[in-house]
């Protein structure tokens, strides 16, 4: 084994979405030459790891989330040759890539799931396949990610087989060794080739303890047979042992549902599985039903949650945003008038706590939630889901609009926002998915070049963080808290403290002026020079206490 140093520890992550990053030739896909191309950038916004989703084979049912070849690149995005020439461009900027390893599921064009299907194949057992209950109806009441069942119907088999999110992406089978086999290979393959890791796509589900049926629910039945058990945690010991421990990598596991006792056990250092977890309380703070049902926002219980988070576990995984999360500065800012201040003001949140942080492509220039104004404009697979299960409840079509325009996963995978040409530099043929038409408003080229754009704010902050050891390692703990501010510090004991005190609304709003609540003025999105307590809307202050 060798020493493994913290580089992930010290540096963010920026992540990209490929296929909407940057397009080189025209056909409306961002793709691998584009990114090299665009590395520089994200070198001078200071962020030092990339995390790439997929850019797999795949006959993108769900984005490059179902992967047809592990091995491969996908055509759109362009070569084997291009990923190496992308890896060793990134090597001389000192920039590390991860990779997204999405092994819960393949996709149905797997050359092992198509071998799968003939029942007597030494395939079969690569993935989970049961008979139909007497009935004729699937073998369990299971429902999707996606909505409906979780099973699909092989006419040519005669035996339903599993899948949790779209039945283009059926489950693999972890009792099978063989299938474990199978993903450390690759996972050798890419780490070979210069990966730095892996950003492990619904990882805390892979291993299924039962297939009895789930407790009635209004979405996702079933999880309590699949949400982080025991077979996960041996899975992620034995890669970490036989794939991982053999490189200087790190791993980030996206784990769906997950409670902080779990998370614990899956980020412990001393366990060896992962080294850190997403998970989504903070983002659900404001949420009802997963992404799509809307309750109330209050900065109380966002704090409440993040210390939770924060205190809970040894080295967090912060993030605001992802491909699968509307955009920020609509979501918990203001995307109106004050989109600028409040945009900065959740820069100051990400980017002051304990842990590892990931800004997603375009969150460093403010961009908003899509502007479409009709389904037929949206192209993710979850969306139109949702839609139809809204319509089978009969939700009036105005409230199901609002609530799928602010859910949507297609709000943060419109095209990067490059400059106010057509086509947002993104594009010169057709883009894939449409361009929010406030680009020539919010555009990277615009943003660089102004002083006192969020662009310029984030860079700031990303440079504070990394030349601060408090900002970085140091405690956190929470000190005031209502339903518009939230404020908390972070302590290097005997050597300095930090508060950062944020308006999260629209009016202004007060702290007490005590304890750590008061100190000298070292960032804020206002030009204050001393804090006396009251804070404009959206405002941020971070204050050196001692
Ligand atoms: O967005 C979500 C949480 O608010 C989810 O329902 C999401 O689909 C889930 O977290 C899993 O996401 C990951 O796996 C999916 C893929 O569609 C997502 O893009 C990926 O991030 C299946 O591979
Ligand atoms: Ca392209």
């Amino acid at each position: 084994m060798i020493t493994m140093s913290t580089w992930w520890k010290e540096r963010v992550v920026y992540q990209i979405y490929p296929r909407s990053f940057q397009d080189t030739n025209g056909d409306g896909f961002g793709d691998i030459p584009g990114i090299i191309s665009r590395l520089d950038e994200i070198k001078d916004l200071g962020a030092g790891i990339i995390w790439l989703s997929p850019v797999y084979k795949s006959p993108d049912a769900d984005n490059g989330y179902d992967i047809s070849d592990y091995r491969d690149i996908n055509p759109k995005f362009g070569t084997i040759a291009d990923m190496e020439q992308l890896f060793a461009e990134a090597e001389k900027r000192d920039i590390k890539v991860i990779m997204d390893l999405v092994i819960n599921h393949t996709s149905d064009e797997h050359e092992w799931f198509k071998r799968s299907r003939e029942k007597d194949s030494e395939y079969r057992d690569y993935y989970i396949w049961r008979p139909a209950n007497p009935d004729g109806k699937p073998p369990n009441n299971w429902t999707s990610f996606f909505t409906g069942s979780a099973w699909a119907f092989d006419p040519k088999s005669g035996e339903y087989y599993l899948h949790l999110f779209n039945e283009k992406q059926p489950d693999l089978n972890y009792r099978n060794p063989k299938v474990l086999k199978e993903i450390k290979e690759i996972m050798h393959f890419w780490l070979k080739k210069g990966a730095a890791g892996f950003r492990c796509d619904v990882i805390n589900l892979i291993f299924k303890n039962s297939y009895e049926n789930g407790k009635f629910r209004l979405a996702i039945r079933g999880r309590e047979h699949y949400v982080t058990k025991e077979g996960t945690h041996r899975i992620l010991a034995e890669l970490r042992r036989d794939v991982l421990d053999k490189y200087d990598c790190f791993t980030v596991g996206e784990a769906a549902m997950v409670n902080l006792h779990d998370a614990k056990l899956l980020s412990d250092p001393e366990r060896r599985e992962l080294d850190m977890v997403f998970y989504f309380d903070h983002l659900n703070v404001d949420r009802r039903i997963e992404k799509y049902v809307p309750k109330k926002f209050s900065a109380k219980k966002l704090l409440a949650i993040i210390t939770k988070w924060q205190q809970g576990l040894d080295w967090n995984a912060l993030y605001l945003e992802n491909h699968d999360q509307p955009r920020i500065v609509s979501h918990f800012g203001n995307d109106g008038e004050y989109w600028e201040r409040s945009a900065k003001m959740l820069a100051t949140l990400l980017l002051t706590q304990r842990g590892t942080p990931y800004i997603y492509q375009g969150q460093e220039i403010g961009m908003t939630n899509f502007d479409f104004t009709n389904i037929s404009q949206l192209d993710d697979v979850e969306t139109i889901g949702v839609d139809k299960v809204m319509r089978s409840f009969k939700i009036p079509s105005k409230l199901r609009w609002k609530w799928l325009s602010a859910g949507s996963r297609d709000n943060s995978r419109t095209p990067m926002q490059w400059n106010d040409e057509p086509g947002a530099g993104f594009t010169k043929g057709e883009p894939w998915l449409g361009i929010n038409s406030n680009y020539s408003k919010i555009n990277h080229k615009e943003q660089k070049t102004r002083e006192s754009s969020i662009y310029n704010y984030y860079k700031k902050m990303i440079a504070l963080r990394a030349s601060n050891e408090t900002l970085k390692y140091g405690d956190f703990a929470p000190v005031f808290a209502d339903k518009q501010v939230l404020a908390y510090t972070r302590t290097n004991p005997g050597d300095e403290q930090f508060a950062i005190i944020l308006n999260m609304s629209d009016k202004p709003a007060s702290t007490p002026l005590e304890g750590s609540l008061i100190g000298k003025v070292v960032v804020t999105n206002m030009g204050r020079t001393d804090y006396d307590g009251s804070l404009s809307p959206w405002e941020a202050v971070v204050l050196k206490v001692w």
